[in-house]
């Protein structure tokens, strides 16, 4: 629904007003998006229905839904293109384009659309090879070799300065492009359906990853030697911490790869008694390539490819000459690397009582500890907390329910009162079908816009049938402040 154009990141900057075209045909957008490669990142909006209040205390179905509804754009992102063009108010949003170097410059395509649930979703593609001047850079830096990579959007993160920083948390790792599927297609349609919520103990669950290849003109040659290999760890939601080791779970050869070209890999994984019980939450690690049969532009990160930042020096240094000691008690890593991440499996024995669906009549409810963060030592605190401007802000979201079932519910989150205007930052879908008394949890990471006071509201999506309704919702304030300025004065000697 927005008009298609071709834009640049060149050596302007500015705001430019993307404007929804009334009730269009989709035929000129399709034909347009075939022009350009696999993008290389995807961005998906949270979309808030208008019900999403902290006044009526109900989220919408509709807004449930549609965690649900962005992940069945299984392949391709043009498959995006299918459920748009349904908008009739003409009405548009604003693009804060950042300045790009000439040298550097490439195409991008954004595409805003409205998914069948009725919300609207913005995605973009890139296309590094469509500008002339900056054609050559990207031949250069990524034409040399083939780069089988990882969708990791976490990576980096943009400071208030406008400069790109090095995340060093485990977010840096986390997945764009991971599924949980059923094992066997559907008769119906013939595609592989995604769990809804958690994965029954017992089930055979296909994993799926999405591989790009990011070298501009280099192919992964079929039989190339390169594996992807999945592995299982146990992890405890609640402290965002890893409680065993790694576990192989499965791999496979990875195939053929055209430059920029985006393939899916799969493994098939046995949860049998995978829940320890009743449940259990599981990071999958997928690892490109982990013989190193392949000379790709980045490797697996190694020590000899990590930085760590010395905050006195204020900046990165490389950790290959640590002594083991050193390297040990610093935090090193490989910004650029793109050949691990991890997506999360929660793996849940199925309650008796409970069919498909979960009964309507639970609670699913938030408390005190609805939203939780974690203060400068890492302890995990439910506010208030002072936080440094620039710095990403680990935000934990925690549910709870009286009943056992495998179902998931979707928690947004707002920057300030969702009835007086708040921004929703995040959305997230959280497991519900825990009755443990430390809930079910998540954790995401928020950089505050600006400094000064912010209230931070959640609210978790209640069905009609909710036993206790109105309990669903948490708050948490958090004060941003400048960092300080470091003072090198003088010493006096007398
Ligand atoms: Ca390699
Ligand atoms: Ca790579
Ligand atoms: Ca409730």
């Amino acid at each position: 629904m927005l008009e298609p154009r071709l834009q640049y990141c060149d050596g302007g900057s500015g705001d430019r007003s993307l404007t929804f075209t009334d009730v269009s045909g989709g035929g000129s957008e399709r034909s347009s998006s075939h022009k350009l490669a696999e993008n290389l990142s995807v961005t998906a909006s949270v979309s808030a229905s208008a019900e999403a209040g902290l006044e009526g205390n109900k989220t919408s179905l509709a807004a449930e839904m549609s965690v649900t509804a962005e992940l069945h754009n299984s392949n391709s992102w043009g498959r995006a293109d299918t459920s748009s063009y349904q908008t009739s108010a003409s009405t548009g949003i604003t693009l804060n384009r950042m300045g790009c170097s000439s040298d550097t410059a490439y195409a991008y395509y954004p595409v805003l659309y409205q998914a069948t649930d009725g919300t609207i979703k913005a995605t973009f593609a890139v296309d590094p090879l469509a500008s002339n001047t900056g054609k050559g850079f990207w031949i250069d830096e990524y034409g040399q070799l083939p780069d089988p990579a990882l969708n990791l959007p976490s990576r980096f993160y943009l400071s208030p300065s406008g400069d790109w920083v090095p995340t060093v948390r485990s977010t840096r790792q986390q997945m764009r492009g991971f599924f949980v599927k059923h094992s066997t297609a559907s008769p119906i349609t013939g595609l592989y359906d995604l769990y809804p919520g958690a994965v029954a103990d017992g089930d055979v669950v296909r994993l799926e990853a999405r591989v790009y290849n990011y070298g501009t003109t280099q192919a992964v040659r079929d039989q190339s030697g390169a594996r992807v290999a999945f592995y299982a760890a146990p992890y405890d939601a609640s402290t965002n911490r890893e409680t065993g080791p790694r576990v192989p779970i499965g791999a496979t050869d990875l195939p053929a790869m055209n430059p920029l070209q985006m393939v899916t890999v799969a493994i098939e994984w046995d949860t049998g008694d995978m829940s320890l019980g009743t449940k259990q939450d599981y990071r999958i690690y997928v690892v490109l390539d982990p013989d190193n049969a392949l000379a790709e532009k980045q490797e697996i990160e190694s020590k000899a490819t990590q930085f760590y930042y010395d905050a006195a020096k204020q900046d990165w240094l490389p950790c290959r000459d640590l002594s083991e000691t050193d390297y040990a008690a610093k935090q090193c890593i490989d910004p650029g690397q793109n050949n691990e991440g991890f997506g999360y499996v929660t793996v849940a024995r199925p309650a008796l009582s409970a069919g498909p669906g979960q009964p309507l009549d639970a609670d699913i409810s938030m408390d005190d500890w609805g939203l939780a963060t974690l203060d400068a030592s890492g302890t995990v605190v439910n506010g208030p907390l002072e936080a440094q401007y620039g710095q990403p802000i680990p935000v934990r979201i925690t549910i709870h329910s009286d009943t056992r079932s495998q179902e998931h519910r979707q928690v947004l989150v707002f920057d300030g009162d969702p009835a007086a205007g708040g921004v929703a930052i995040a959305g997230k879908m959280v497991f519900a079908g825990s009755t443990a008394p430390e809930g079910s949890s998540v954790w995401f990471d928020w950089m505050p816009p600006t400094v000064g006071p912010h209230i931070l509201y959640a609210v978790v999506t209640e069905m009609s049938g909710d036993v206790v309704p109105d309990n669903n919702t948490d708050t948490m304030e958090i004060t941003v402040r400048y960092p300080p300025t470091t003072n090198y004065l003088p010493s006096i000697s007398h």
